[in-house]
């Protein structure tokens, strides 16, 4: 049988919900096979379950559903990884290395690898971060990402494994909950706000971080893993922006909607890491080599996210 479907590997999750709603949109719901450590519901796909750390497991589901590409979104993120640095570490880079592995015995197609704006730390420019920056990063997270970003090259390099990466800003979505980042207050605040309730800020209010709203962060991907290969100059991973905003900014965007909104500040261990990231990114690599472009600005994601927030708080429909 022809090898011709899809892996994502950490579909449970809040961006692996999405995008594998959107890659069945595209391929068709037989053609993506989502896997995640515990059983999906309510898919209209083939399911599986992976532990992404288990290379033959792996190796067997890729022969017997016939795949030809992954998506590996498994990791443990930023303020999660801190608490247990060596686990973040063995999962974040084994689990990576039994895809690459997988892939270049197999010989698949493409591969698909998010790395984060948490590859930056303190000695990276703070606005307009270049793509090709100095990348000291102070997370146990970040540095998993930049050695990822490195197997990743190295692959492509020296065995000719045509991996794929963006280093995503904080994702905000409707769709999903965040699983552990430090970017998580962006979409908690909104919960907070269609239900009427204050929102308690572990960032304080001048805090400025990148972010990109989910339908801009699924069109990112889908694009570059469409791209031609000869458009792609960076295969370490590629700068993405969308927008920047700090906790207070985006609490006046959402009192633009829903006036009596008060939010008030509790900085956490997460503020330490927030401030070792950039505020802003310069993502002109991806502009030029493979067009993108962000569609949402900060006030135009809070009326959907209201938008969407208020119809599933009404219905009870998550
Ligand atoms: P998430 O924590 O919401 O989801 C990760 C999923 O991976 C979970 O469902 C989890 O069960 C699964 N998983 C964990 N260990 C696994 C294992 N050993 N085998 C199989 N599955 C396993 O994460 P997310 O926010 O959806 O992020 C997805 C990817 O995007 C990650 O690589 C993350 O680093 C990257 N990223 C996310 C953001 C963001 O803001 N969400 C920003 C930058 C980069
Ligand atoms: C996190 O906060 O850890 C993630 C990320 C920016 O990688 N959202």
């Amino acid at each position: 049988m022809k090898k011709d479907r899809i892996l994502i590997i950490g579909a449970g999750g809040q961006i692996g919900a999405v995008l594998t709603e959107a890659l069945r949109a595209v391929h068709g719901a037989d053609s993506v096979v989502a896997s995640d450590l515990r059983p999906l519901e309510g898919h209209d796909g083939p399911t599986e379950v992976l532990d992404a750390l288990d290379a033959n497991a792996l190796a067997e589901l890729v022969q017997s559903r016939h795949i030809s590409q992954i998506y590996h979104l498994a990791a443990i993120l930023s303020a999660t990884g801190e608490k247990d640095p060596m686990r973040a570490w063995e999962i974040n880079m084994r689990s990576l290395f039994n895809v690459l592995e997988v892939s270049r015995s197999l010989q698949l197609d493409k591969v698909y690898f998010p790395s984060s704006i948490a590859v930056f730390g303190r000695e990276a420019a703070k606005q307009q971060t270049p793509q090709y920056e100095v990348l000291i990063p102070e997370t146990v997270y970040g540095i998993s990402k930049v050695a990822g970003e490195n197997w990743a090259n190295y692959y492509y390099r020296r065995y000719g494994v045509d991996v794929r990466s963006l280093r995503y800003p904080g994702i905000i979505g409707h769709e999903s909950m965040p699983g552990g980042g430090t970017t998580d207050y962006a979409v908690d605040i909104y919960h907070y706000a269609v239900q009427g309730r204050d929102y308690e800020c572990f960032l304080g209010p001048e805090t400025s971080l990148p972010m990109l709203y989910m339908p801009d962060a699924i069109r990112a991907t889908l694009q570059l893993m469409e791209a031609p290969a000869d458009r792609l100059s960076a295969r370490t991973s590629y700068n993405l922006a969308g927008m920047s905003f700090t906790p207070a900014e985006i609490a006046a965007s959402i009192s633009g909607e829903l006036p009596g909104f008060r939010i008030s500040y509790k900085p956490d261990f997460r503020q330490a890491i927030a401030d070792s990231w950039p505020a802003s990114i310069d993502d002109s690599a991806a502009r030029n080599d493979w067009g993108w472009k962000p569609e949402f600005d900060l006030d135009a994601m809070t009326k959907d996210m209201l938008l969407h927030l208020r119809e599933k708080y009404r219905t009870g429909v998550f």
